[in-house]
This record gives structure tokens, C-alpha cells and sequence, in this order.
């Protein structure tokens, strides 16, 4: 969705229930005994569906990322995420939807492929499934299986413990609770998230992700916007559009108030539900001109950190030049007091003897 200015830290999403942490713990405890993992992620934002936990928790252990629900995404750009993903080490991706049984079909043959050979022959192939919550990992597991076994809905959270079911076929699948990650830094992810059905509609600020989900949609996909609610034009603000579809759509209340509530879930279901036709929320070359620009303000950050540096040096060389001349001038001060002492108890020496002869001279 539109790339933000840095927003204020409260507008930030995040959701990271107790149960997440657990199941986070659940899987360190197992991830040993793993020979291969399934990351589901959400085809239409598969950056930002992608748990940084889970590549902290899987290590070195061969992972093949299925981007799912790529029925509700746009076929160039989920090739282009495809293409990316299949780009890194270790890593091999397609594009699935759970209606797709050929697809389907093709995913033991694939895992047993990439768990390392030592084990293949020994004992089943123990494939680990995890990634958001409502992604669609129970209903992959449902069809591998190939019967309704684990519990699946169209809301966040639904699998609660870590499952293992035994295939025919040599695999063992565990299914683990959908988890996001304690701190979403990036804000458009966050968004993105909420938009797509993986945060829990009543843990966010409802009305300001319909309010994003109508900005993406107006910069996008202005002309599904126009169709869908019948408009001749674009109202200005992503606020305007929410009171049009508001008033348009059964939340026009007496007296002309609008229920913004009903406006939100109105812009929320089209776009889940993919009534404004197959959207990506983001592109492989949006995420890599964010990498470009973090990567820029970090080489920036660091010409600062460095110009500070040589101006501290100076700072620092001048002070030390001013502390030696001081030095140099003390040391002068005491060279000259040392002379004056030395001339003056010279002087009186000399005095003293001139007196002491004329005396001597007296009593002769
Ligand atoms: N359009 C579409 N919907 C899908 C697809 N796969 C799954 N779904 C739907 O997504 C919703 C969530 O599916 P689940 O399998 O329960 O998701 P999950 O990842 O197990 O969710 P948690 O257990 O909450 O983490 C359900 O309504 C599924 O019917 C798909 O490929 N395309
Ligand atoms: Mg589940």
C-alpha cells in the first residue's frame, strides 16, 4: 500500500498475544526434530507476511515458502515475489491456492526432495507448516491430508496448539497456531496485515485500516473504485471516500450522520473479499526502493556520525594545543621565578660578603 511518511509510534500495528509467544516456544522446543518447514505466506503481501521469528527459529533447516491465496492476488506480481523468493539460498517458493489440487499435489514430493537425504531414508519426512494467522496453513494441511481433520476459519487465531498429523506417504505434518512477531517495525506492514484478515479486527484501530485500505485503493486502483461504488469521480480525502461508501452502502443513519463503523467494514470486505478485483498490496520493487532509501539514510547516518567525529577531534586538538601552551607558559613562569630567586639569593650572597669583609676590615 502508499509508502508513509514516518507516522506517529502510536499509529504503529501490533498484535502479539500470550498464545503466539507460546506457540513461539512450542516450535524452538520441536524445531530439532524439524527436516524441512512450509511458510505459508499471504500471496498478496508476501514481504510483509513473512515472520522475521521464523527465520530466526528454523536456522538452517530447508524451508519452501508457498505463497497462498494467489486466487485473490495479481498473477504478474506474485511471479515477480516467486521469482524473488527463489532467488535466495535455501529457499524455494511457488504460488498456490488452496483450490488448486494439482499445486496441492505436488507439495510431498517437493518436501521430501528438500529434507536432507540422511533422514529421508530412515524415518518420515517431518514437515513443520507455519506463518501468519489465516493464511490458509490448516486448510493446506486439510488437503494434504486429503479430509477435514484441523480446524480452519476465516479469522485470525483459530488453530490455539501445535498438531501433528501422520500422511501415508512417509510425512508427518505438524500445524502450528498462526504468529505474528512483538514489534511490526514496518508501518505499511502493519496495515497491510490488518487489511488482509491476519490481525484481529477488534485489536486494531478499525476505522483507521479502512481509512488506509481506501488511500491504497484511490492511488492504485482509482477505476475499480469508481465502478465498484459507482462514482463519476474520486472524492479528495480517503475520509470523503469512507463517507461515500458509507451513505452508498446501509450506513446512512437519521439525520444524515454517518456510521463510519459500517463504512469501515463495507471497505474491508470488498477488498478481502475481493470484490475490487485481485489486488497485491505490494511489489517487489516498492520493498526494494524502501531497501534502497534505509540503506541510503543509513550510509547518511554514518557521513554524520563521522563528520561529528572530525569535529570533535579538532575540538579535542585544540584544547590539547591550548592545555600544552598553558603548560609551556607555567613551565616558563617557574623557569623565570626559579632565575629571579636564583639572582636575587645571589645578590645577597653578595651583599653579605661585601659586608662582612667591610666589617672584618672595621675590627682589623
Ligand atoms: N481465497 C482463498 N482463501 C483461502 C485459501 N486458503 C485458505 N483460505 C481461507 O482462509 C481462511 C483461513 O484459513 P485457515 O486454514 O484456518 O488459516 P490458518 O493459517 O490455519 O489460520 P490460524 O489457525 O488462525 O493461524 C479460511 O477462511 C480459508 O477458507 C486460498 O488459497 N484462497
Ligand atoms: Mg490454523
Amino acid at each position: 500500500m502508499t509508502d508513509s511518511q514516518t507516522p506517529p509510534k502510536s499509529m504503529y500495528i501490533n498484535w502479539f498475544p500470550g498464545h503466539m509467544n507460546k506457540a513461539r516456544n512450542e516450535i524452538a522446543e520441536v524445531m530439532n526434530d524439524v527436516d524441512m518447514v512450509i511458510e505459508v505466506l499471504d500471496a498478496r503481501l508476501p514481504m510483509s507476511s513473512q515472520n522475521p521469528m521464523i527465520k530466526d527459529l528454523r536456522q538452517g533447516t530447508p524451508v519452501l515458502k508457498l505463497l497462498n491465496k494467489q486466487d485473490l492476488a495479481d498473477p504478474e506480481i506474485t511471479q515477480q515475489w516467486v521469482d524473488y523468493f527463489n532467488a535466495q539460498e535455501h529457499v524455494q517458493a511457488f504460488a498456490i491456492d488452496m483450490g488448486n489440487k494439482k499445486l496441492i499435489a505436488k507439495i510431498p514430493g517437493i518436501a521430501k526432495e528438500m529434507a536432507p537425504i540422511r533422514i529421508r531414508n530412515d524415518r518420515p519426512v517431518r514437515v513443520m507448516i507455519m506463518g501468519i494467522p489465516n493464511v490458509g496453513k490448516s486448510t493446506m494441511i486439510n488437503a494434504l491430508v486429503g479430509r477435514k481433520i484441523a480446524k480452519v476459519g476465516n479469522e485470525p487465531a483459530v488453530t490455539k496448539k501445535q498438531t501433528r498429523y501422520t500422511l501415508p506417504n512417509g510425512i508427518v505434518l505438524m500445524d502450528t497456531p498462526g504468529m505474528l512477531w512483538p514489534k511490526i517495525a514496518d508501518f505499511d506492514s502493519g496495515y497491510r496485515l490488518a487489511t488482509s484478515g491476519a490481525i484481529r479486527d477488534t485489536a486494531v484501530e478499525y476505522q483507521s485500516v479502512a481509512l488506509y485500505a481506501a488511500k491504497f485503493m484511490m492511488d492504485k486502483y482509482p477505476q475499480r473504485m469508481l465502478e465498484r461504488y459507482k462514482l463519476t469521480e474520486l472524492p479528495e480525502t480517503d475520509f470523503e471516500m469512507l463517507r461515500i461508501i458509507g451513505a452508498k452502502r446501509g450506513g446512512l443513519r437519521p439525520g444524515g450522520k454517518i456510521d463510519m463503523h459500517k463504512a469501515s467494514e463495507v471497505m474491508i470486505h470488498d477488498i478481502r473479499g475481493s470484490k475490487l478485483g485481485l489486488i497485491s498490496y505490494e511489489t517487489v520493487a516498492q520493498w526494494q526502493e524502501k531497501y534502497d532509501q534505509q540503506m541510503q539514510q543509513r550510509i547518511e547516518d554514518q557521513l554524520e556520525l563521522e563528520r561529528q567525529q572530525v569535529e570533535q577531534d579538532i575540538i579535542d586538538t585544540e584544547r590539547d594545543k591550548r592545555d600544552a601552551q598553558r603548560q609551556a607558559y607555567k613551565k616558563q613562569n617557574a623557569i623565570d621565578d626559579a632565575r629571579e630567586d636564583r639572582e636575587s639569593n645571589e645578590k645577597k650572597a653578595q651583599n653579605t660578603s661585601i659586608q662582612n669583609r667591610g666589617d672584618e676590615n672595621v675590627t682589623q
